[in-house]
């Protein structure tokens, strides 16, 4: 989900930021390898926002950090699972929803950093997003920011944004 908000919710900004999406060849395959690749052919902070299961999926690719050279900051969206599949009709069906579309794995991701020699960081409110994600840009090195997230709850709070959307503008259409 994370691309799908960026193109949903993201504000327009006169900022000159290059964002790059990445599909694999089956889909969520060789997201960290593609980004360290495309942050080690610029000088510029690389930011990778990645899900739990993409991360889990290409977890090798992490080894990229140090032999590319690059420093980034990487946004792990951690909510235990395939939160796409909350946009499926399945969604209403358990079983099989939840052990076969969400597949929820309860890995703790903080090794990872110690395997690979990033920092890791695990945050639970905005505030401290804000801070971890700033030291680590402004610092050196690449960061792992952990946030963890409610798959369902994220799925609501885009329904009802949506749903908001709609009535602001059939407010409007009728003023
Ligand atoms: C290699 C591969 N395996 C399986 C899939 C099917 N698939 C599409 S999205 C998805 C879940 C992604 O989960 P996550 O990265 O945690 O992101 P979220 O949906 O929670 O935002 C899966 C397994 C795929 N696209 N590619």
């Amino acid at each position: 989900m994370p691309v799908r908000d960026l193109d949903r919710f993201a504000r327009p900004s006169p900022d000159a930021v290059t964002a790059l999406g990445n599909r694999g060849v089956s889909g969520i395959d060789g997201i960290t390898s593609t980004a360290l690749g495309a942050g080690s052919a610029t000088t510029d902070h690389l930011t990778l926002v990645i899900g739990d299961l993409a991360y889990y999926h290409d977890m090798n690719g992490l080894l990229a950090v140090a032999r590319c050279d690059v420093d980034a900051t990487i946004v792990l969206l951690n909510n235990d699972g395939g939160g796409i599949f909350h946009m499926l009709p399945i969604e209403s069906f358990e079983p099989p929803f939840t052990e076969q579309f969400k597949t929820p794995h309860g890995i703790d991701f903080e090794p990872t950093g110690e395997l690979y020699g990033l920092e890791y960081t695990r945050v639970d409110s905005r505030e401290a997003f804000v801070d971890a994600y700033t030291e680590s840009v402004t610092g050196g090195g690449t960061t792992v920011v952990e946030v963890v997230t409610d798959a369902a709850d994220s799925h609501e709070t885009r329904d009802e944004l949506r749903a908001q959307v709609i009535d602001d503008l059939a407010g409007e259409s009728t003023d």
